[in-house]
Parts: structure tokens; C-alpha cells; sequence
């Protein structure tokens, strides 16, 4: 990666860089994919082919606009008590009884389709719609009614048997062009119930497979053929389905969407924070491309010098995308029952003056400018300064994502000693 951007700047052959373009492209964007369409990716290398570089830079710009400013509408739909409010919640990243949070209840809380924009990005709405379970459903009125173009996709949510409501709509929403995906929630119920009611004939899979194969067979009866399901807790969002369902989602975005939603999953898994970690990585690069081809335009500012309050601002935005900013490192630390300062002690991301003052990164940022002075001559300061910010932006994304999965397996581990020592069991075991 460094060197396909240290040839950009040096310059000399764009038809040969044209040609590594989409290989390094594909290297870098996560496994589900990044923020360019197959069409665009097209574009850039014709106009990279040509030398075109104000156009590279163009189009870069637009798709990076495109992709920082989508906005995403999800509606989340399904019978009273079915599990809504909570889901919107979990993956609001709030819990139940915080401020903001969606109204949940057991008795028929959701009356109307109500939006709750995501706390930290405000172009994410999920919409809380009503219920379908009314007798006499018409699921053309119900759409309409509900404004189903707006959305990006839907959420068909059921705790038991999905619903001939729910076949009905699921067939209408395919009709009028949107996605849809079912989702059955309450499974750690099931699974409790179950090792209750049988403990020692009790297989978790089991149990799992039972419940996917009674939707499928439910869903198929009522007339939905192949249907996508997927078995989520509320209280659990780290297992069952839920990180099958983040990454089918994520692939079935449009692909300037994909950067909005991806930024939204909580850090609970290690597939989620890499997913970030990937998109992340992949608009740096298209931002330090697009510089680089200004670079080539006579009277245009391309390099940002380095200025250490804006790194500093841009660590804390990492921290803040991957669940380590001051707020939610100290509610961490709460969770481990250890001390801010204990965290900072095993992680790298929270000392900003470490990270900025890692020899590493100059070097690898002289490197790369040595060969863009030995073609262009002239001082490297702004090269070099250019070639510092985007490593550094690297370091910062790679520490803050390492960090993460770091604090997130603790986590896991703290929560489920705790569980072994609240049931008695030994964990050893396990
Ligand atoms: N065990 C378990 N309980 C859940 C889960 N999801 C929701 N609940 C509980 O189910 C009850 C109903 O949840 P809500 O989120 O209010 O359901 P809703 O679909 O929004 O309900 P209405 O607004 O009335 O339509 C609450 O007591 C929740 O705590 C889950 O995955 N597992
Ligand atoms: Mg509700």
C-alpha cells in the first residue's frame, strides 16, 4: 500500500499504476467489500489510465462525500411485544434505561412510527413502526401509510412463529423493490427455558437448529420461500446471529452506504471491529490518493500540513468509532472493576503523545519521500509532511482497533467468569 502511493507521487507511469490500482484496492477493503461500486472502480482507473488527475481527484471526492454523508433509515417492524424497541436499542448502543433511549415495556408500548436518530451519528434513524397485528392487515395500506420508500431497508421482527402479517409484508416489500430480513429474537429464553425444562438432555445447537428450522418451515408454509432468518437476544448482540446479520447487511448496502453503517455496529465482536477497521484504512487511503493526484495540479492546496490539535482530534474520533473515548473507557473500566489508569496501562491507543512520537512512522514516511525527491527534486517538507499525517492516521486506526478487541475480550471474559461464579460451575471446565 505504501508504495503503490509512493509511485502515485513520484508519478511516471499512471497506465502501469492504473493497472495495480484495482489489485491494491482489493487488498485493502474489508471481506465484504468497500465504499466503490464496480462502475466507479471503473471510472478511476480510466481516468488514472489517461492521467487525468484532476478527474481522479473528482471522483475521489465525490465518492468520499457520498460516503460520509448517506444517510440510513432503517425500519424496524413485527407484532407487540415482539422484541423493536430493544433491538433499536442494542444496536443504538444504549442500554434499556438511558436517556434516549427507545421506550420498552411489556405492555403495547409502540403506537406509531416513531424515528431515534443513532446518538453519534445523527444520519442514522431507526423508525420504531407500529405493529401489524390487527386481523384485518393490509399490508399495501400498512406500507404506504408508513412512508416505505424512505427506508433503506426493513427489519421483520418476531419472538415466536412469524405472522401471516408478517409473510404478507415481507412479499409487498419485495414487490416495491426493498429489502427485508427476518429476525427472531429472545433465543437466550428459548435456550434458558429449554436447559430447564431439560437438563440433561440439553444441546444449545439443538436447540438453535430447532427454532431456525421451525421459522423456515413456518415461513415457507406461509409463502415466503427461501427466507433469510436470523437468531438474535436483545441482551446478548455478541452472539447467535447478530454478526451474520451486520455483515449480510453490510454486503447488501449500497456500496456509499456501507461506510455510514459500518461505523454504527458496536464494537462486540472482533468482526465488527475489524469490518471498521477496514473501511477506516480504506478512506484514508482514497483521501491521501486524491491529495497525491493534486499534487500533479499547478496552484492547488493538496497536502495538509501537520498540525498536532487536528491529530489529536482525529485520534479521538478513532476512539470514539471503536468505543474508546474517555466516556466509554471509563464505563469499561467500571464493567472490569479495575482503574482508568490499569487500562491505560495495557493498551496504546489512549497516549496520544506515544503514538505521535513513534520513530516508525518518520521513517516510513522518509522512505517514500526519498523516492518522490529523487524524481521531482525541490524540498520534501510537504511531501513529507503529507506522507507523515497518513501514517500516523494508519497508526492510530490499527492501535485504536487492536485496543479494542483487547478491552473486548476482557470484557467477555469478566462477564463470563462472573456467570460461572454466579451459577456455581467450575469455570475450568468449560
Ligand atoms: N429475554 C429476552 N427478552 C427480550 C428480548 N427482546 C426484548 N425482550 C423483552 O421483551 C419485552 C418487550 O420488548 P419491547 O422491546 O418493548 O418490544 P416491542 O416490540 O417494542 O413492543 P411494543 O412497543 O409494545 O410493540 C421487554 O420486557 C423486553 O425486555 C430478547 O432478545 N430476549
Ligand atoms: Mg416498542
Amino acid at each position: 500500500m505504501d508504495q503503490f502511493i509512493s509511485d502515485f507521487l513520484v508519478g511516471k507511469n499512471f497506465q502501469q499504476l492504473a493497472t495495480n490500482f484495482v489489485p491494491n484496492y482489493t487488498t485493502l477493503v474489508s471481506k465484504v467489500g468497500g465504499i466503490i461500486s464496480p462502475e466507479n472502480l471503473d471510472r478511476l482507473q480510466g481516468a488514472l489510465k489517461e492521467a487525468k488527475l484532476k478527474d481522479v481527484a473528482d471522483i475521489i471526492e465525490e465518492l468520499l462525500m457520498a460516503a460520509e454523508n448517506a444517510p440510513l433509515d432503517v425500519a424496524v417492524i413485527g407484532e407487540s411485544g415482539t422484541g423493536k424497541s430493544s433491538f433499536i436499542s442494542a444496536l443504538r448502543g444504549l442500554s434499556y434505561e438511558e436517556e434516549g433511549s427507545v421506550s420498552v415495556g411489556v405492555v403495547e408500548t409502540t403506537m406509531k412510527k416513531t424515528p431515534y436518530r443513532h446518538p453519534k451519528y445523527p444520519n442514522v434513524t431507526f423508525w420504531d413502526l407500529p405493529g401489524t397485528g390487527t386481523p384485518n392487515f393490509h399490508p399495501h395500506e400498512y406500507l404506504e401509510m408508513v412512508e416505505f420508500a424512505t427506508y433503506d431497508f426493513f427489519i421483520i421482527i418476531s419472538s415466536c412463529r412469524f405472522s401471516l402479517n408478517d409473510a404478507l409484508l415481507a412479499q409487498n416489500i419485495k414487490e416495491i423493490g426493498k429489502k427485508f430480513y427476518f429476525v427472531r429474537t429472545k433465543v437466550d429464553n428459548d435456550l434458558y427455558n429449554e436447559e430447564k425444562s431439560k437438563p440433561t438432555s440439553f444441546k444449545r445447537e439443538r436447540v438453535l437448529q430447532r427454532i431456525r428450522d421451525n421459522c423456515l418451515a413456518n415461513l415457507s408454509h406461509i409463502g415466503v420461500p427461501e427466507p433469510c432468518i436470523f437468531l438474535v437476544s436483545n441482551f446478548d448482540l455478541d452472539d447467535f446471529d447478530f454478526p451474520i446479520l451486520e455483515e449480510t447487511l453490510l454486503k447488501e448496502l449500497p456500496f456509499h452506504k456501507r461506510y455510514t453503517f459500518v461505523l454504527l455496529l458496536p464494537n462486540l465482536s472482533d468482526a465488527s471491529i475489524e469490518m471498521k477497521r477496514a473501511f477506516l484504512k480504506e478512506m484514508i487511503w482514497l483521501d491521501a490518493l486524491k491529495s497525491s493526484a493534486l499534487s500533479f495540479i499547478p496552484f492547488m492546496a493538496c497536502f495538509n500540513g501537520f498540525d498536532l490539535p487536528q491529530q489529536e482530534k482525529c485520534l479521538n474520533l478513532y476512539q470514539s468509532h471503536f468505543g474508546l473515548d474517555e466516556n466509554s473507557v471509563k464505563e469499561i473500566a467500571k464493567k472490569l472493576g479495575m482503574s482508568v489508569e490499569k487500562i491505560k496501562s495495557f493498551t496504546k491507543s489512549l497516549n496520544f503523545w506515544l503514538l505521535v512520537k513513534d520513530e516508525s512512522i518518520v521513517a516510513r514516511a522518509m522512505k517514500c519521500v526519498e523516492c518522490y525527491c529523487s524524481v521531482n527534486g525541490g524540498p520534501p517538507s510537504t511531501a513529507f509532511q503529507f506522507l507523515k499525517t497518513y501514517f500516523l492516521h494508519l497508526k492510530f486506526i490499527n492501535t485504536v482497533a487492536d485496543d479494542a478487541k483487547i478491552l473486548l475480550h476482557k470484557t467477555l471474559e469478566s462477564i463470563s467468569l462472573r456467570r460461572c461464579q454466579r451459577d456455581g460451575s467450575d469455570c475450568l471446565t468449560e
